[in-house]
């Protein structure tokens, strides 16, 4: 597979828990794209992309290799890929897909730390992640690299405790084993080849970038109006979560009073709005933001 001249290629998983989210991305960094007969590649019809469906295994090489110029994929992936030598770049972290490659082990194991673990085996479907983790803590032990239905090991003694990700932790729960320590936080990431598009896609590559990262601030971000006395501006502007300076406006045959408009970065609860109201604030109007540049 080598690119294709004249168009920029993103890698996304085909299939999975990152599929849709990503796709969501895209879409409201603004591309469109048709889904042809070809399952493998969907073409964006209003710029010159293509959005390659792959294993989410797969799309470090890929993007580490310039085949693609961008990727989305998790962390862990990410991780559990590297190998010294060319790789991809992190981008920024998309806020979707967070989860925990977690050690877990049984109950019947006397546990008092990771220390408990040398000497053992330890199934995992992140080996190289997990050896470096062991390293760091100084603990021999045997890693056995299972590619799925890693929480049975205990159970077929095939190893004594395991290291796996857990989001909700009903799969380490239906399967009788208890989280222990953390050997890595993910998420999903945007990735960018080392190997520059070519140069009259360069432009582009930049401006998807930045919509990404629009669309990213932007979630959870909040506009926020109100009314205030002068005297209580301090104290409002003190509240309102992540705002940074807020716009401050005179409000008309009122000497004594303004209107606040914020940014707020952070989630605004019903909590906020009462403190704010108890602080003097009136009007109170919390509004979404579509995007943010
Ligand atoms: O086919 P392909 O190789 O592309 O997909 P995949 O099967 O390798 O990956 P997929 O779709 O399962 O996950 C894609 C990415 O989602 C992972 O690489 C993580 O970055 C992220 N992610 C987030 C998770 C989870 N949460 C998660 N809970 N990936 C896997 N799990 C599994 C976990 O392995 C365990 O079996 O879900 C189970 C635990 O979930 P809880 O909720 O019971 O704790
Ligand atoms: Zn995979």
């Amino acid at each position: 597979m080598s690119t294709v001249q004249g168009r920029l290629r993103i890698a996304i998983q085909k299939s999975g828990r990152l599929s849709e989210r990503s796709l969501d991305l895209i879409r409201d960094a603004g591309l469109k794209w048709v889904k042809g007969a070809n399952d493998l590649l969907y073409k964006v019809e209003n710029y010159p992309i293509d959005l390659l469906r792959v294993r989410d295994d797969d799309i470090p090489t890929f993007v580490a290799d310039g085949v693609c110029d961008l990727g989305i994929v998790g962390e862990n992936v990410l991780e559990e890929d590297k190998n010294g030598g060319s790789h991809a770049e992190v981008v920024m972290p998309l806020g979707f897909g967070r989860c925990t490659l977690k050690l877990a082990v049984p109950p019947t194991m006397t546990y008092a730390g990771p220390r408990s673990l040398a000497g053992l085996r330890i199934a995992t479907s992140y080996p190289k992640i997990l050896q470096r983790y062991l390293d760091d803590q100084g603990i021999g032990a045997e890693i056995v690299t299972m590619r799925g239905a890693v929480e049975v090991a205990p159970r077929l003694k095939l190893a004594a405790a395991i290291c796996d990700l857990v989001s909700t932790g009903a799969t380490l729960e239906a399967n009788g084993l208890i989280a222990k320590e953390t050997v890595l936080q993910s998420q999903a990431v945007l990735i960018k080849s080392p190997t520059p598009p070519e140069p009259a896609l360069q432009h582009l590559l930049d401006s998807i970038v930045e919509r990404m990262a629009g669309v990213v601030s932007s979630q959870g971000a909040k506009y926020v109006m109100l009314n205030a006395p002068r005297s209580a501006l301090d104290a409002i502007t003190a509240i309102l979560p992540g705002a940074g300076a807020p716009t401050v406006m005179p409000l008309m045959g009122r000497d004594d009073a303004v209107a606040v408009h914020a940014v707020c970065q952070e989630a605004v609860f019903w909590e906020t709005l009462e403190k704010l109201k108890a602080a003097g604030a009136s009007a109170i109007l919390v509004l979404p933001i579509e995007k943010m540049m």
